[in-house]
């Protein structure tokens, strides 16, 4: 199997392994409609951030999946951490009604550095929803992308 290189990323552990900006974002446990199991998410407050360190490399590819609900846009990037050095970024889409997934993929260059993160903002004007975050190594076999299988010591 393929190894998620993200830990936690379902948020069903609260916050551990994650970075926050402020206070104010927080894990939300929320009732399923169908099945009453409570599922938590993480609600990153207007202008605030999530974030995390994981273990990529430079020449290497990698998919992002995430599941999001918002009213106001954000942004998912690759950062240097502790500065606003940003290496990739795309805008997460609104979606105010459910929880809608997206999936987004970079190559990390040698120029970009050590001491990456996965970064998630909420732009100014409502909260984003982020749940289920997956970061897969992709390569590349006679045009054929697949998942890196990793073997767990
Ligand atoms: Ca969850």
């Amino acid at each position: 199997m393929a190894e998620n290189l993200i830990r936690n990323g379902d948020f069903e552990d609260g916050k551990t392994s994650w970075n926050f900006t402020s206070g104010q974002t927080s894990i939300i446990g929320e009732e399923d409609t169908v099945i009453p199991i409570k599922n938590k998410f993480c609600r990153i407050s207007a202008t605030e951030s999530v974030y995390q360190q994981p273990f990529i490399q430079a020449g290497k590819t990698y998919l992002v999946n995430f599941r999001h609900r918002n009213a106001a846009e954000g942004t998912i990037s690759i950062q240097t951490n502790n500065s606003h050095d940003t290496h990739w970024q795309e805008p997460i889409r609104l979606a105010p009604a459910a929880w809608t997934s997206a999936l987004e993929g970079f190559h990390v260059e040698d120029k970009w550095g050590g001491n990456l993160v996965l970064h998630f903002h909420a732009n100014a004007g409502s909260y984003v929803d982020i749940d289920d975050v997956e970061v897969y190594e992709v390569t590349l076999h006679g045009g054929k992308v697949s998942l890196t299988r990793i073997h767990k010591k």
